[in-house]
């Protein structure tokens, strides 16, 4: 619905009008809008799991279609059932399983499931006590890879995608008292999925964010947003559910500012206003992250929120924060917490403690949050912290480029993750993809997620890791971005490894040279070497240990001086990260070593020098 109406703001400014393929963009039905803050009953905590290797909870007993298969999720109890009927027999019964907490993946349930990669259920039995007129919602932060969600026995929806929000309403089904819910969480992924099989992370099955009962009024804000538009206005928009959404008086409220403003929706339960922004208002930025509370109310329904305020744009070969250039001093960051056996249980001293070693101890002002969308709570610390954000979705590699219905779920998640999160200031660059060879197909792809990017909101930078062509002559290698969809990004990122993976000795890197073909600012998105935390080799300093990792960061460091275009980057990564594909015995043990600090949070060498160098830099530029 919002979507709309930011297509009807680009066509009364006059502005150029993405293509048609953007107007179709699917939208989650439900949003949520800061669903935390809402009355809500708080579903972590104790779930009984089940495994089912050959999915036949969801089949019938042959395999062949729906029918009688091991149906974990009927609200039958299986044990006084068999208790009154000897001859029942059932070859499951989830009340009586074993127990885990979540949030949480199940690598961390128990060791043979480390690469399980298979059908689990989860069942969890609550009270509840819905009060009338109110509507209920199943609410989910995120579920790897595909949830089947059954609520009192029946289903009440599946949604395809591990990273992203999704929501059902059970109002009809809720009782008062005893309630059932059964998640069937599938962790397998295909050559249609984005992404796909092959990656360089771990999977992490599971339902690994919070599981909300949510309660609204029966028409309710479901998507809330402001926002500083270009023009230096304060704009904002809510859109309504529910029987009463058209004709509904609305306002949005910033005491801090002074600041109302108010309309009616319009038949459709939209709304959308502005307002010259005041003199007195203090903008968001990584050295002043300043937030302000902002009421969004309709009728007897009211949303708070945080939101900072902030103009980001390019403009010829810089990137301008606020009207002013700035350089992105970066990392990456997988979603995984610290620790010997991490479980992407990202609480938010979790979270923390990774973006403090970013902000005080890398002196960084920027995060890639790679390669997906990573927890809601991240991206609000990030704006509460002071951190510009990198947000992308997994179109990882090979993708299935001509598959309408792999097209189709990249557009759903990056609606997903992009409704979830338009009122977080620190937010600047959506990136739809990463290192994605060139081809018609894929640039068609990956055309559409750009249009989509842009027909929903105008207020940040689109953008995408891209591979780069190189040619050694006379030995000096030049490198440049020999790619159709430079053309349509705001910023160019590329992922560079010259060095590590290729690429002339260390002693050589700084040589290369970097054309610049487009009129546009450049980040190194990836750059990076691997090296075990302890083994310093100072002498012979090969590959995967501390000196050589810290000599590359030296060596790329002093060629990214050289380059006029490049406007930040965010180093390959913060953390050594689990990846199954990674098993040298002595040095990676089922770990990409790349990280700056280990599993442990241990700093290795190269951590030094890249604080060194950000903090020289941000003494240069303020
Ligand atoms: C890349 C990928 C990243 C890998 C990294 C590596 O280019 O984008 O996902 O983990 O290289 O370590 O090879």
């Amino acid at each position: 619905r919002i979507f709309n109406v930011v297509t009807g703001i680009i066509i009364l400014c006059g502005l150029t009008v993405p293509t048609a393929t953007g107007q179709d963009a699917p939208g989650p039905e439900i949003v949520l809008t800061n669903s935390a803050s809402r009355e809500h009953l708080d579903l972590t905590g104790a779930w009984t799991y089940s495994i089912d290797p050959y999915r036949d909870g969801l089949k019938s007993f042959h395999g062949n279609g729906p029918g009688l298969g091991h149906r974990r999720y009927e609200t039958t109890d299986v044990e006084s059932v068999t208790r009154e009927n000897p001859t029942a027999r059932y070859e499951y019964d989830m009340r009586r399983e074993k127990i885990v907490t979540l949030p949480g993946s199940w690598v961390n349930h128990a060791p043979e499931l480390r690469h399980y990669d298979g059908l689990m259920w989860y069942a969890r039995e609550f009270d509840a006590s819905p009060e009338s007129g109110q509507r209920a919602f199943l609410r989910f932060g995120a579920a790897n890879y595909t949830a089947h969600v059954y609520f009192n026995g029946e289903l009440v929806g599946r949604h395809d995608g591990g990273f992203t929000p999704f929501a059902f309403e059970v109002t009809d089904l809720l009782q008062d008292g005893e309630n059932l819910l059964v998640v069937g969480v599938d962790a397998q992924r295909t050559d249609q999925t984005v992404p796909p099989p092959v990656t360089d992370w771990e999977t992490y099955g599971g339902l690994t964010r919070p599981v909300r009962l949510i309660y609204t009024p029966e028409t309710f804000i479901d998507e809330a947003r402001a926002w500083l538009g270009k023009d230096g206005s304060i704009m904002a928009e809510i859109a309504l559910d529910g029987p009463r959404a058209g004709g509904r008086d609305v306002s949005v409220t910033i005491d801090a500012l002074g600041l109302t403003l108010d309309g009616r929706t319009d038949r459709n339960g939209v709304w959308q206003g502005s307002t010259p922004a005041p003199e007195d208002l203090s903008l968001w930025s990584p050295e002043s992250p300043a937030l302000y509370d902002v009421a969004f109310t309709a009728g007897n329904d009211t949303l708070p929120e945080r939101i900072g305020f902030r103009t980001i744009e390019a403009s010829g070969t810089d990137i301008l924060l606020n009207g002013e250039p700035i350089y992105l001093r970066g990392i990456s960051m997988h979603e995984e917490e610290l620790g010997a056996d991490p479980g992407r249980i990202m609480t938010e001293p979790a979270i923390r403690a990774l973006l403090s070693e970013i902000k005080d101890g890398l002196n960084g002002n920027f995060v890639r949050l790679a390669h997906y969308p990573h927890s809601e709570l991240t991206t609000r610390l990030a704006d509460e912290m002071g951190l510009l954000v990198w947000s992308e979705i997994p179109v990882y590699w090979l993708i299935d480029w001509d598959n309408p219905d792999t097209l189709a779920e990249a557009r759903t998640m990056l609606a997903e993750n992009m409704t979830r999160d338009m009122n977080r200031a620190s937010i600047i660059i959506w990136s739809v993809a990463n290192e994605t060879p060139v081809g018609d197909d894929r640039n068609r792809f990956l055309g559409t997620l750009i249009d989509d990017v842009r027909t929903r909101d105008d207020s940040r930078l689109v953008s995408a890791a891209l591979l780069t062509t190189s040619e050694t002559r006379n030995g000096t290698m030049r490198t440049w971005i020999d790619d159709p969809l430079a053309d349509n990004l705001d910023i160019l990122a590329v992922n560079t490894y010259n060095g590590w993976y290729g690429g002339p000795a260390l002693d050589g890197v700084d040589d290369i040279i970097w054309e610049s073909r487009h009129d546009k600012p450049m980040i190194f998105s990836e750059l990076g070497a691997g090296a075990l935390a302890g083994f310093a080799d100072e002498e012979i300093r090969r590959k995967f240990s501390e000196s050589f990792q810290a000599d590359y960061y030296r060596a790329t460091l002093a060629m990214s001086e050289k380059i006029p275009h490049l406007k930040g980057m965010s180093p390959w990564i913060l953390k050594d990260f689990r990846s199954p594909r990674r098993q040298h015995p002595v040095y990676q043990q089922g770990w990409n070593r790349k990280g700056l600090i280990s599993e442990t949070g241990q700093r290795k060498q190269a951590f030094y020098v890249l604080s060194d160098f950000y903090r020289n830099m941000q003494t240069a530029t303020p």
